[in-house]
């Protein structure tokens, strides 16, 4: 058992004030701050975002400020236990919702954050990463890897709506965050590599010695289409109470598909109450259909399709689906970065 630490208060006023002015500062009374016992005391607090009340918003925005004053027209999910304003929905996960209106372009640039987008509303958007044009249907996952260029474009009708997820916050906190600008890419006319090199689960790109190495992240679309298939196949296959859950992976490596955030994708069967154990990543939860409850430390949210709710590292955490029809969800964390870090825990619920 450790003993009761010394305070502030008990340190003589000149001390402390000798101190501060050489910018020095006592670690014990600090120390059970930035070193609570058992676990982590998370800043983050989990937060509901419903659609129906962004949705109005982000399209006034379409209003109030044209793209190019924008150059990416974001209304940013911000962390209700930081404050207003806070530029992340948990520790390392950034969640916007991005609005780009017919025949609007979001200017070329790349960053040292990378980035995810799940794609909610509106049919004919698209990204160009890299070259490579990735349609963007509802549900896809999207990726655009740190260091990788990417404008996006839209040539249908009606304004469209995606989520990015960007590992933001990290590149923040080391002083890494920066972007570099450059004009419109003119894509290669060819499919995106999810509809060519890997089409189907299980066969990738012959391997021989004298081919140049596949890019580092082969594949940047993961079509929902797909994935929906993929989940409705294990749903009825799995176990009752079994979580059916898909995880995003690198075709080629089978590692998570950025290096720092995982995103998975999660079928909620109805009538059936999934219970996580508590893990040390945080979650953004993002209802791709289907309604449903989850409650995160008690907290009971009500959610629907589009709609987006956190949860801080070592939530209590369960999931229940309404109704007769399944739900779908994709959730990201921040796992493959815990791991990176020789860190990444699950406990047992209490
Ligand atoms: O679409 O490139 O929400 O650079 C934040 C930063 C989206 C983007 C965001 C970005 C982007």
């Amino acid at each position: 058992m450790g003993h009761a630490l010394g305070t502030l208060e008990e340190l003589p006023l000149a001390y402390r004030a000798a101190l501060a002015r050489n910018s020095l500062a006592p670690l014990w009374p600090m120390m059970r701050n930035v070193l609570p016992h058992g676990a982590p005391q998370p800043v983050s607090r989990q937060n509901l975002w419903r659609f129906e009340t962004l949705r109005p918003l982000l399209l006034e925005a379409g209003d109030l400020t044209p793209v190019e004053k924008a150059e990416r027209r974001v209304l940013v999910l911000t962390d209700p236990g930081r404050g207003e304003g806070a530029m992340q929905a948990t520790s390392v996960i950034y969640v916007g919702m991005q609005l780009l209106k017919p025949g609007e372009t979001a200017p070329a640039h790349r960053h040292t954050p990378s980035a995810a987008r799940i794609i909610v509303e509106g049919e004919g958007a698209y990204t160009v990463v890299d070259g490579e044009k990735c349609p963007m249907h509802r549900g896809d996952l999207v990726l655009t890897p740190g260091g990788a260029w990417h404008d996006h474009g839209h040539s249908g009708t009606e304004p469209v709506i995606w989520l990015d997820a960007l590992d933001l916050p990290l590149f923040v906190y080391l002083e890494g965050s920066y972007a570099e600008e450059a004009p419109l890419q003119a894509p290669r006319n060819r499919p995106d590599a999810s509809e060519a090199e890997y089409l189907s689960a299980g066969l990738v790109p012959s391997r021989r010695p004298d081919r140049a190495p596949v890019s580092r992240y082969p594949m940047l679309r993961y079509p929902w289409s797909r994935t929906e298939a993929a989940l409705r196949s294990l749903g009825a296959l799995a176990a009752p109470g079994e979580a059916v859950e898909l995880d995003y992976v690198n075709p080629e490596t089978g590692e998570s598909c950025l290096p720092t955030l995982g995103f998975t994708a999660m079928l909620l069967r109805p009538g059936e109450k999934a219970t996580p154990p508590l893990r040390s990543s945080s979650a953004v939860f993002h209802v791709i259909s289907g309604t449903g409850t989850s409650t995160v430390n008690g907290e009971r949210f009500a959610w629907g399709p589009a709609d987006t709710f956190s949860a801080p590292v070592f939530s209590t955490l369960t999931h229940e689906a309404d109704g007769t029809e399944p739900a779908f969800l994709i959730r990201i964390h921040d796992r493959p970065l815990q791991e990176r870090l020789g860190y990444f825990e699950e406990r047992v619920r209490p």
